[in-house]
């Protein structure tokens, strides 16, 4: 199931419901009637803090955070009563059996809702916890369509599926870049796999050849030997599906090896980051990818906004789903006001029904709207 997300200011004044820890009262220091006690929502987040792309996964938390934190300035009540928000961060290092792990320990702490996984690979292990647990779950970046298609009511994702996804870079790498001879590498992921199965029957069925299939793995830094393999094929586009921690390293090799060919891949690539591990590998016009956050027209100024504050307040730049965190922790705390309720059975059928209106983040955009980016550099808009 897939959340159409509009985004939506939470109404701070809404009063509703909360249920969530309460914290102790302070003693009443006057006559006058003591305030009543804030309770404590607790919201999971789970993306990986470590390891290769740990960089993503600090971006994706720093989203959360950020939300948690305005939610909290706002001063929300649910039910009438006051609430605040804690963020409940876990690192699942990108490893399915660290994110289960992860899921666990969420649901050990009694989290009201999770945002995460980062990874496919993760979320969809992950996801049955959670549905088990009876706690929805929202990620921001996971695109294998396995995800939303195992009937869990409470599983949802900010973005388009690999389907979408990798058929839309299918189609532009024939009719738009004119590619003829494609080469395609995955890396055994369930995202990179997947997306680059969807990329090569686009491929075909638009009238170009693919002519070599190789695949690496997550951790790889040593890809020799399967773009020598692929440079015999003389390819006019490379399609990687992977993530940027992968596809830098193989942009630098392609280079020394003397591989001209454009370079594609997804969202999993299209970050800020990706120049810095390509090294001096890319060159101009040569890498497309998914522009995960890309927005144009009135929702650019709500977007610019959003990734002035993120590097106003980190330091460091929006690498690539930050945004969606962002929006998706304000989507599950809307929920809750609106259902009057933390309780993720009361809460659910709010967050099914989302309607949330763009104030400072782009709605989720559908792989047909995405664009694929020309660039030397990731854009940031
Ligand atoms: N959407 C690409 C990166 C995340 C994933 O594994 O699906």
């Amino acid at each position: 199931m897939q959340l159409n997300l509009k985004l939506a200011v939470i109404a701070a004044a809404v009063a509703l419901a909360a249920c969530g820890k309460k914290e102790e009262a302070a003693p009443a220091a006057s006559s006058a009637p003591a305030a009543a006690p804030a309770q404590v929502i607790k919201i999971g987040h789970v993306g990986p803090t470590s390891g290769a792309i740990a960089h993503l996964g600090k971006d994706n938390e720093n989203g959360a955070r950020m939300a948690i934190e305005e939610l909290n300035a706002a001063g929300l009540t649910i039910g009438g009563a006051p609430v605040t928000f804690e963020l409940l961060a876990e690192d699942d290092a990108a490893d399915p059996r660290q994110g289960v792990a992860a899921a666990q320990k969420l649901i050990d702490a009694k989290v009201a809702g999770v945002i995460g996984h980062l990874n496919s690979g993760t979320t969809i292990p992950a996801s049955q916890l959670y549905h088990d647990a009876g706690l929805p779950q929202i990620s921001p970046s996971a695109t294998n369509p396995k995800y939303t298609r195992q009937g869990f009511p409470g599983a949802f994702r900010m973005v388009a599926d690999d389907v979408h996804l990798g058929s839309t870079l299918g189609k532009y790498a024939v009719q738009t870049l004119g590619g003829k001879n494609i080469a395609v590498i995955d890396d055994r992921t369930a995202y990179g796999q997947g997306v680059a199965d969807e990329f090569e029957k686009a491929v075909v069925a638009a009238g170009a050849t693919v002519v070599g299939r190789e695949f690496t793995n997550d951790k790889a830094t040593d890809f020799n030997a399967i773009l020598t393999t692929l440079k015999a094929k003389n390819p006019d586009v490379v399609f990687f599906g992977g993530m940027d921690a992968v596809a830098g390293p193989m942009l630098k090799q392609m280079k020394q090896l003397g591989i001209n060919a454009k370079f594609m891949g997804g969202d999993g690539i299209c970050s800020g980051e990706l120049p810095k591990l390509a090294a001096e590998g890319m060159a101009d016009e040569q890498v497309y990818c998914a522009e995960a956050g890309g927005v144009e027209g009135e929702e650019k100024a709500g977007m610019d906004k959003f990734r002035a504050d993120f590097a106003a307040k980190f330091g460091t730049e929006v690498q690539v789903y930050a945004p969606y965190v962002y929006d998706a922790v304000k989507v599950m705390a809307n929920a809750m006001v609106t259902a009057g309720s933390a309780d993720p059975a009361a809460y659910l059928p709010a967050l099914k029904a989302t309607s949330y209106p763009a104030t400072r983040v782009s709605p989720a955009r559908s792989a047909s709207t995405k664009r694929a980016t020309s660039r030397t550099a990731p854009s940031r808009s």
